[in-house]
């Protein structure tokens, strides 16, 4: 493992040598556009709830106010959030290597914006809403506390995925593909605490790819990787695809 904040040589070179880049990305990759991240407390109302007890179907059976509540909280803040030089960067790799995958955890749409194409949503998307009763995608309505199905009355929920539901299956098999068949895996601004999304380093390794972390604050599985980038995204991205083009 090489730890430092330059990019190095071996893994530019990597890099120009690849077919297929795999890119996974968690709330870190959003900090700098203003958006908080799951290991951060949470401030104003919600600073008594941890993130994982209301992201759960539980949760949302026990207080569906609530839940619609955080979940409308966070909307604004993401829609008023900007694509950071980290997003717009990994846009522009794509550009720059014949074959790049690009799996977010993140539901706040900011690599969409930022000119991502195809980006595989492993956690779902906080504007869509889904029946509770069904999964199908239905039409919200923001003039009520708890939507509800124009189908079958059910209650809406957001269109992500809550811990303990399963990854939405495409999503899961195009990923798992990706990082078993890509030479170059960076996982990005996650804490690599939450499965299955923190396997899929594990899965490129075990296929051989280069495996990089870049995050300011080394996580635990850093030994593992072959490069860690101690730094923020939105600074080491841009810089990794401009040494590219050197
Ligand atoms: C499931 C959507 C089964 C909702 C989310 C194996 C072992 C242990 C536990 C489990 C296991 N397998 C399953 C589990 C249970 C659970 C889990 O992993 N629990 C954890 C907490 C231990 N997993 C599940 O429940 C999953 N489902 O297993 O279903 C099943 C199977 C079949 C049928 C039925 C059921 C579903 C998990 C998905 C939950 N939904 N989000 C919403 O957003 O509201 S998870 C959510 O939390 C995020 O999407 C993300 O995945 C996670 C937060 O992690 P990060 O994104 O990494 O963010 P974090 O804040 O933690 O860290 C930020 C990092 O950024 C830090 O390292 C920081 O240093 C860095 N950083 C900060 N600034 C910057 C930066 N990096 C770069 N630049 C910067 N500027």
């Amino acid at each position: 493992m090489t730890t430092n904040s330059d990019i190095p040589d071996a893994l530019l070179a990597a890099l120009r040598d690849a077919r297929h880049v795999c890119v996974l990305t968690g709330a870190g990759v959003s900090a700098e556009s203003g958006v908080p991240t799951f290991r951060e407390a949470q401030d104003g109302l919600w600073a008594k709830y941890r993130a994982e007890e209301l992201a759960t179907p539980e949760a949302f059976l026990a207080d569906p106010v609530l839940i619609w509540r955080w979940y409308r909280w966070r909307r604004e803040i993401v829609a008023d959030a900007e694509p950071n030089a980290g997003h717009r960067a990994i846009a522009a790799l794509a550009e720059r290597v014949p074959k790049l995958t690009l799996i977010t955890q993140n539901v706040d749409n900011l690599h969409q914006r930022a000119g991502s194409r195809d980006v595989i949503e492993f956690h779902g998307n906080i504007f869509e809403d889904r029946c509770f009763a069904d999964g199908s995608l239905q039409a919200g309505d923001d003039s009520t506390a708890v939507p509800t199905c124009t189908e079958c009355g059910s209650n809406l929920r957001p269109g992500v995925v809550w811990f303990g539901e399963a990854i939405p299956e495409q999503a899961l098999h195009d990923s798992c593909t990706a990082a078993a068949d890509c030479d170059v895996f960076l996982s990005v601004g996650t804490s690599s605490l939450v499965y299955p999304a923190a396997g899929l380093a594990d899965l490129a390794r075990q296929n051989d790819a280069t495996v990089v972390e870049i995050n300011p604050n080394p996580t635990q599985h850093a030994a593992s990787f072959d490069f860690c980038l101690a730094g923020n995204s939105g600074v080491i991205l841009p810089e990794l695809v401009n040494s590219l083009s050197l």
